[in-house]
C-alpha cells in the first residue's frame, strides 16, 4: 500500500488508476497547475538542474530519494500515510466512534473551508518565494529554496486531491480557485494575511521559514487528529515533508548569528553601524526581523475566543497537535484564564484553543532562540534575542491594535507610534538587507552575511553543485 507508482502520469499511493473519474479530474487539473508552477513559481529556473529529494514510499525508509531533476518535471503526486486500522475519534463529543471515511453532510462546508485555507497558503508561500532565487547567498541555500518551493507545490497537490475526492463540483471549484488567487494581489489575495507579505529577501526566508512553517507544523499536526480520516493521512504525510523547511529556517538563523558574531570579533565591537558597514545583520535588525515574523505568524493561530475552534473540535474536525498527549479529550467542563486588556476572562476551554495551540507553538519556537542566544553567550556578548509577546502587533484577536511592546507593556498610542522603527524593520533596515542580498553561485562560496552549514545535503559536500544554472 505504501509504495508509490511512478510511472502514472500522477504519482499516487491511493490506487488512483482505479478511480477513473478522480484520475480524470485531477488530469484535468494537473495542466492548470503546471501553468501555474511556470507563471508563480520560481523564477527563470526552470531549466536549471536541481538535486532533490522525492518519495517513494511513505514509510520511514522510502519516502526520501534524492535525484537531479528540472523543476518542472518534479513528480508532484499524491501521497497518503497508511491507513491504520480500526482507527477512532480521538476527542470530541464523538470521541470513541469509528472515523469517517467520508465527509459528513453536516460538516461538509466547514471541513472544506478548513481544507482550503489550509491549501490557500502553500501556493501562497511559493509565490511570496518566486525571486529569491536570483539573490541566493550559495547553492546550497538555492537548492534548500526549491526543495521547499517543490514541496509546497505538492501539498497543493495533497488538499486538491481531497477536494477533487470528496467535495464533488464545489471541490473543484476549489481548487481552480486555489490556482487563481496569488499572495499580496490587490484583487485576488490569499486567505492569511502573513501569506500575502513579500518574502523579497533571505533574512525574511528564514524567518518565514522559522516561524511560518512551524505554524504550518502546528496545524497540519491538529489537521492529522481529525475524524476525517483521508485529512488526517493526508496531513501525515505532509508533517514528514515539513521538518525540512523548519531545518532551513533554524540553520539558516544560526548562521546568520555566526556570522554577526565573526564579524563582531574581527572587528572588536559589537557597534550595529560598523557591523552593518562590514557587511553583516546586527542582532537588533535580526530581532526587528524575528519581531516581524513571529507576530505575523501568531496571527495564523486565528483569534483567542473563537467559537469557530470549540465546534471544530467537539465535531472532531480538528483537534489538538498530539492530542493523546492531554488527559482531557472532550473539554466540556473546563475553563482557561485569558489575559484581554479588559483584564483577566474566565473563557471555556474548547473555545480558547487557538489559544492553546499559539502558547504550545510557542514553547517550540523558543528552542531555537535558546540554541543562539547560547551562540551569543558563548561569544561573551550581552545581547539576547527574545521571542516578542503574544499581544503585540496582532491583527486579529483580542490584542488587535493595542499599541502593546513587544515585552507586552501597554504602552501609549502616541509612545508605540514613536518607537515602532525600534522593533521592527524600517524601510532604511529593509534596504539595507536588501543591499546584502548578493547572488552567490560558485559551488561551495557563501555571501558575506551568513556562515557556511555545518554539512551539505545527504552526506555530500557543501562544495557540491546542487543546482546547475543552465
Ligand atoms: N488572516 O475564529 P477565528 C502552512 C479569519 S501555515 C486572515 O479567529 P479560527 C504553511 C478566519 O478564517 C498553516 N483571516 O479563527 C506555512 C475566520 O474567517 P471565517 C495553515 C484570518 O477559524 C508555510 C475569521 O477570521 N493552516 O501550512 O478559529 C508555508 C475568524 O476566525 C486569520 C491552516 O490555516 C488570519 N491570520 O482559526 C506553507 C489550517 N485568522 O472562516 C504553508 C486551517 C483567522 O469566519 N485553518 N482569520 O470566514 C484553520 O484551522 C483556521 O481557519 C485558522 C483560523 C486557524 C486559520
Amino acid at each position: 500500500m505504501s509504495g508509490i507508482n511512478y510511472s502514472e502520469k500522477i504519482p499516487n499511493n491511493i490506487n488512483l488508476a482505479n478511480d477513473r473519474t478522480l484520475q480524470r479530474a485531477l488530469e484535468h487539473w494537473q495542466p492548470h497547475f503546471l501553468d501555474w508552477w511556470k507563471g508563480m513559481g520560481p523564477t527563470d529556473f526552470q531549466g536549471a538542474d536541481v538535486y532533490l529529494r522525492t518519495a517513494t514510499s511513505v514509510d520511514a525508509d522510502g519516502w526520501a530519494t534524492y535525484g537531479t531533476v528540472k523543476m518542472p518535471d518534479y513528480r508532484w503526486g499524491i501521497f497518503l500515510a497508511d491507513q491504520q486500522s480500526e482507527r477512532t475519534i480521538g476527542f470530541g463529543d464523538s470521541m470513541g466512534r469509528p472515523v469517517w471515511q467520508q465527509v459528513p453532510g453536516e460538516f461538509r462546508s466547514t471541513l472544506r473551508r478548513l481544507i482550503v485555507t489550509q491549501g490557500d497558503t502553500e501556493p501562497a508561500s511559493v509565490e511570496q518565494q518566486r525571486l529569491l532565487g536570483h539573490t541566493c547567498p550559495s547553492l546550497y541555500d538555492l537548492r534548500n529554496l526549491f526543495q521547499i518551493n517543490v514541496e509546497e507545490g505538492r501539498h497543493l497537490w495533497a488538499m486538491v486531491y481531497l477536494l477533487h475526492a470528496y467535495f464533488g463540483r464545489d471541490g473543484r471549484e476549489e481548487a481552480e480557485e486555489l490556482l487563481a488567487r496569488h499572495s499580496g494581489d490587490a484583487d485576488k489575495p490569499r486567505i492569511l494575511t502573513t501569506f500575502n507579505e513579500p518574502i523579497s529577501d533571505w533574512l525574511s526566508l528564514y524567518c518565514f521559514t522559522y516561524f511560518t512553517d512551524r505554524d504550518g507544523k502546528y496545524q497540519l499536526k491538529s489537521l492529522a487528529e481529525s475524524a476525517f480520516d483521508p485529512l488526517s493521512r493526508t496531513c501525515r504525510f505532509m508533517l514528514t515533508e515539513e521538518a525540512h523547511h523548519m531545518f532551513v529556517g533554524e540553520t539558516g538563523l544560526a548562521r546568520v548569528v555566526k556570522r554577526t558574531l565573526e564579524v563582531m570579533k574581527e572587528l572588536g565591537t559589537d557597534d550595529a553601524a560598523r557591523v552593518r558597514a562590514a557587511g553583516a545583520v546586527d542582532l537588533a535588525l535580526l530581532q526587528k526581523y524575528l519581531n516581524f515574523w513571529c507576530s505575523s505568524s501568531l496571527d495564523l493561530f486565528g483569534s483567542e475566543i473563537s467559537s469557530n475552534a470549540a465546534s471544530n473540535f467537539a465535531n472532531g474536525l480538528k483537534g489538538r497537535p498530539d492530542e493523546s498527549q492531554y488527559e482531557d479529550h472532550v473539554l466540556r467542563d473546563k475553563q482557561l484564564k485569558l489575559d484581554t486588556p479588559d483584564g483577566v476572562q474566565d473563557v471555556p476551554m474548547l473555545n480558547a484553543l487557538n489559544e492553546v495551540m499559539r502558547e504550545s507553538y510557542l514553547k517550540d519556537c523558543e528552542i531555537g532562540l535558546k540554541r543562539w542566544n547560547r551562540q551569543i553567550e558563548r561569544a561573551g556578548h550581552a545581547f539576547r534575542l527574545a521571542l516578542p509577546s503574544t499581544r503585540f502587533r496582532r491583527s486579529i484577536g483580542s490584542w488587535v491594535n493595542q499599541p502593546v511592546t513587544p515585552e507586552g507593556k501597554l504602552i501609549s498610542r502616541e509612545e508605540f507610534d514613536r518607537r515602532i522603527g525600534e522593533w521592527l524593520p524600517t524601510e532604511a533596515d529593509r534596504a539595507f538587507v536588501r543591499s546584502l542580498m548578493q547572488r552567490v553561485v560558485e559551488p561551495g562560496k557563501m555571501a558575506g552575511w551568513i556562515a557556511p552549514p555545518e554539512r551539505g545535503i545527504n552526506n555530500l559536500p557543501v562544495e557540491y553543485e546542487y543546482v546547475k544554472l543552465s
